[in-house]
């Protein structure tokens, strides 16, 4: 019998329905803003929380029982069960998309070659179940950082050969990746950072790893990936500073490794608010950078500070994100990847279900709240206005660069310029969000 044996098909049922097997406000077809909720949404289940993790955490075992035995030592055959119990689920939940790292999915390897002939065989196999299924992969990556080897890093490792590996995994992942038909590839840093500085040399680690993405990029272009290339930026953890510490951070780096046209960011929420930053600052900044590449949608716990990586369940929260993102023009090849874990206690197939359809549904409806806020236009109408004086004569002037530092001190001067305050009308944008939200 399988995993998800018990589990209905999980459909759009509407705001009455009082089912926990159902969809209450996303309805894949339904048209938002002349775009389907489908494919405004783009949303994935991940491989790793779902079917990897075994439920343990740093004071405790593993707490879930599986048929694939997620913490033991993996087989073909369990690698095999776990494969057809992920489709299925992803099928159940209709979820469009998936995501997983090269080590979620294959059987233990014993060296590097090993690897390789384990990788290829779980390809072939999910090459099969994508075909079945007609579920697609948002994106693909390669696991550089639970391995001991990448203790220290992986691009950013003070052995080259440990870089040489890494190398390899990501050749393999990126290729098994175009095969898939993947629509993009993802980079996050897990190790690529420090935990002193007393044996780190910062300027050595960056130019290695500003050499590892520009490898990455022209190895793209080799094999003809037509996805977006993605760094994940997070602040810290496992290291304890880490370089893709957020958007902005990113963006400095790339721009130095001139990369800034080929990589954009995978912005986790959990990722931006251990940085420091909110959710809507890190979209809001890969908009104005052009970087905007994808989503891993989960939360922290504003009661601690570590990744806690739970389902989104906050409207409020997930609508301002939201209002920005379909600002931007929306998703290109990116798309929401529940990158989010249900608790330890959460031990049965339900708990998985539930954890996705209630994130599903809370993105829904944070998509019509801010597609109602789209369409109203007051929001977006004072923000315009509140920068209309830079589309005077003197705002061109600086704009375009036609005018020196003199010519404006000058203006200032003969003109005796006073401006006054003008109120930002924080508190009642506040209240006109909680119109929609
Ligand atoms: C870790 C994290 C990763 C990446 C992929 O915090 O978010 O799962 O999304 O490696
Ligand atoms: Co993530």
């Amino acid at each position: 019998m399988s995993y998800f044996a018990n589990i209905p098909a999980i459909s759009y049922e509407g705001t009455q329905s009082k089912s926990p097997f159902a969809y209450r406000y996303y309805d894949a077809d339904k048209l938002v803003l002349g775009k389907s909720m489908r494919d405004h949404l783009r949303w994935a289940v991940c491989y790793w929380h779902t079917f990897a993790w075994p439920g343990n955490d740093i004071f405790g075992a593993g707490t879930f029982e599986r048929p694939w035995k997620p913490g033991e030592p993996v087989t073909q055959e369990l690698a095999q069960i776990k494969l057809d119990a992920a489709f299925e689920m992803f099928s159940k939940l209709q979820a469009p998309f998936y995501c997983f790292h090269d080590v979620d999915a294959i059987a233990d390897y014993k060296n590097i070659a090993g690897y390789s002939r384990e990788l290829d065989v779980i390809a072939d196999k999910m090459a099969a179940k994508i075909e079945q299924t007609g579920v697609q992969l948002l994106w693909g990556t390669a696991n550089l950082f639970s391995h001991p080897r990448y203790a220290a890093g992986a691009a950013t490792n003070p052995n080259p050969d440990v870089f040489a590996w890494a190398a390899h995994q990501v050749r393999s992942m990126l290729e098994v990746t175009n095969r898939l038909g993947g629509a993009n590839y993802v980079l996050w840093g897990g190790r690529e950072g420090y935990d002193t500085i007393l044996n780190t040399d910062i300027g050595h680690e960056l130019d290695q790893l500003g050499r590892f993405m520009n490898m990455v990029v022209e190895h793209k272009h080799k094999i003809g990936f037509k996805g977006a290339i993605l760094i994940e930026p997070k602040p810290h953890e496992p290291t304890k500073h880490q370089y893709d510490r957020d958007t902005a951070t990113v963006y400095g780096f790339l721009k130095r490794y001139g990369l800034e046209n080929e990589v954009k960011v995978n912005i986790e929420v959990n990722h931006a608010t251990l940085a420091g930053n909110s959710f809507e600052h890190e979209i809001a900044t890969a908009n104005a950078l052009d970087i905007m590449g994808s989503i891993d949608i989960n939360r922290g716990d504003p009661q601690n500070g570590w990744d806690t990586d739970q389902f989104p369940n906050n409207v409020a929260e997930t609508t301002l994100a939201m209002y920005h993102l379909l600002e931007g023009g929306g998703f290109d090849t990116g798309g929401f990847n529940f990158d989010a874990k249900v608790r330890r206690q959460s031990v049965d197939a339900e708990d998985l279900i539930f954890a996705h359809v209630g994130g599903v549904d809370v993105l829904a409806r944070s998509l019509l709240a801010a597609a109602a806020m789209i369409e109203d236009g007051e929001l977006k109408g004072f923000v315009d206005q509140r920068y209309a004086g830079w589309r005077s004569e003197l705002g061109n002037k600086v704009m375009n660069g036609s005018a020196a530092l003199d010519e404006v001190a000058d203006y200032a001067l003969k003109s005796d310029l006073e401006p006054k305050p003008i109120s930002g009308r924080q508190e009642h944008l506040e209240n006109l969000i909680n119109r929609f939200a």
